[in-house]
């Protein structure tokens, strides 16, 4: 117990309010009400964040400042940087990326029967894969079905996704979860043998499939293992793919790469290029904390944006609900949305409940923000951080002793070191940085705009419309991995590449000076943390 005296006082509250609580849900809000809280409450209609792009495809569309800069910025090397007629490596398909997306489009494209490399800048499966905990949507029981899905999907969206890609990702679902079982992977079942499954926010039907609370982690784990059983797949780690080579006819020809060690540059020759390079959370934008993993900067998006690919909903990122706001150490780390979907409520500094524990992520993230700062009813922590409670103790007292331990082992652990015991005591949460619903705009097939890239995963943009569901994404990144990996190794097989040049980098540099940007570097690569003076 390492609350302090004045959230111990608060937390008494909850304690005494919770078993008026047990069977009593704060109802659901109606379609109204949630246009409502998202306008006034959700970060994405906060004006002031946002701005007008001023270069490239999606000149005079609107985004955030944060990606904006780096859109907006100068490359890294000039045109005549690396001696394009002297390629390091020579490949069919180059999969720029080591999350479950790179990795699943790694295997299809090697099933295509295509030369396949996979770079990455971190190690293998340093990505959003691995910190993605709660589970995998999927309909693949009888009482569910994929147009059920796919209403879900398309009304967590608010009615703004790509339609053909919701279709791609519900289809899929059911033989993606069969795919990843064949690869070994280890999903939690009931004693009869049957998948277990419950509800996430926006879901009609239970269809979360999990690994406990690491499920990211376990579907990683299968497909890093499936990769390096196949020898023919080269994986090359610490190296960063920092622009994309078009030839003089403008199909991609492979990529720029920087050993991160030692900075040597090299040309990666390639027929096809997978981008699946995740997320941004590390641009914290709007000054947030962020769930994501320490190379979550958003390249994919720079490099595919200066060869001409289009992004789309850009100006929409996620807030997930339950970021850990207590202790200070872990703030904006993932509380996953499986302690709510095992029946955990919210309550504010009084012990009441404010909304329904699962609404989509955008409206219950809308709704702790309005509680905070509106009506005033958040806890405050010591470091100033306003927060709201999520009752975990309820779940044991609903579905009996150990289902938290069973359910969420690796949350427990994580509280236990800094003394709190979530079974017993319940946790302080705050909305964090989580996920951008956007990216490069794809087709079904995950190809692009752009002759010969194609881009999977969290890079690409449409699949979630302006919210994304929770578990949807560990599902996307397998199916639109495992599309493009497939697109990528047939497209090869008559491609035939011309000249390689970086001679779109001297045309993005003169549209930066007619524009009058002078904007910073980019791709970014890592963050920077340090203080400057
Ligand atoms: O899909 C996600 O973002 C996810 C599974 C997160 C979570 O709350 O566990």
């Amino acid at each position: 117990m390492i609350y302090p005296p004045e959230i111990l006082e608060s937390m008494r509250e909850v304690e005494a309010t919770r078993p008026t609580r047990i069977g009593k849900t704060f109802p659901r809000m109606t379609p109204e009400q949630r246009q409502d809280i998202l306008k006034n409450f959700h970060p994405d209609y906060i004006d002031t964040a946002f701005c007008e792009v001023k270069v490239g495809p999606n000149k005079g569309g609107k985004t955030l400042h944060e990606l904006a800069a780096v859109l907006e910025a100068r490359p890294r090397i000039k045109a005549n940087a690396v001696d394009l007629s002297d390629p390091i490596a020579d490949c069919d398909v180059l999969v720029v990326g080591g999350g479950g997306a790179g990795a699943s489009a790694a295997l299809l494209a090697q099933e295509a029967g295509a030369r396949t490399i996979l770079v990455t800048k971190l190690r293998f499966g340093d990505a959003n894969t691995m910190m993605a905990q709660g589970g995998i949507q999927a309909a693949d029981k009888d009482i569910d079905s994929p147009d059920r899905h796919y209403l879900d999907v398309i009304g967590g969206g608010g009615f703004t996704n790509d339609p053909d890609l919701v279709e791609a990702l519900v289809m899929d679902a059911p033989g993606v979860i069969a795919w990843l079982e064949n690869l070994g992977c280890m999903f939690d079942k009931e004693p009869d043998g049957s998948m277990r499954t419950i509800h996430g926010g926006g879901t009609s039907r239970k269809r979360m499939h999990a690994a406990r609370d690491y499920s990211g982690a376990e579907i990683m784990r299968t497909l890093r293992d499936e990769v390096r059983n196949r020898p023919d797949i080269t994986v090359t780690e610490f190296v960063s793919v920092i622009e994309l080579v078009l030839d003089d006819k403008g199909h991609v020809a492979g990529a720029v790469v920087q050993n991160m060690e030692t900075q040597t540059m090299g040309y990666i020759r390639a027929k096809a290029v997978i981008i699946a390079t995740g997320g941004s959370g590390r641009l914290h934008y709007q000054g947030f904390p962020t769930t994501n993993h320490y190379g979550a900067t958003g390249d994919g998006l720079v490099m595919a944006y200066r060869v001409g690919a289009p992004l789309s909903f850009i100006d929409t990122m996620q807030y997930h609900p339950t970021g850990a706001a207590f202790p200070e150490q872990i703030l904006g780390q993932l509380v996953t949305e499986k302690v709510r979907g095992l029946g955990a409520q919210v309550c504010n500094v009084d012990g009441e409940q404010f909304v329904f524990p699962l609404e989509t992520r955008d409206v219950e993230a809308a709704a702790f923000i309005r509680e905070c700062k509106e009506r005033g009813k958040g806890v405050i922590t010591p470091s100033a951080q306003p927060c709201v409670w999520l009752d975990s103790p309820l779940i044991d007292m609903i579905h009996g002793e150990g289902t938290i331990a069973r359910g969420v082992p690796a949350m427990v652990r994580q509280y236990k070191r800094f003394g709190i015991d979530m079974i017993k005591e319940p946790i302080l949460v705050y909305p964090t940085l989580h996920y951008q619903n956007g990216g490069v705009a794809i087709k079904a097939d995950a190809s692009t705009q752009v002759s010969g890239l194609y881009v999977a995963g969290e890079a690409a943009g449409g699949i979630h419309g302006r919210n994304r569901l929770m578990g949807n994404s560990l599902l996307d990144i397998v199916v639109f991995g495992r599309r493009a990996g497939h697109a990528a190794g047939e497209f090869v097989k008559s491609a035939a590449l011309g000249q390689p040049t970086l001679a779109h980098l001297d045309a993005w540099n003169k549209e930066l000076d007619a524009a009058g940007v002078d904007g910073q570097i980019s791709p970014v690569l890592l963050p920077d943390y340090t203080r400057h003076a």
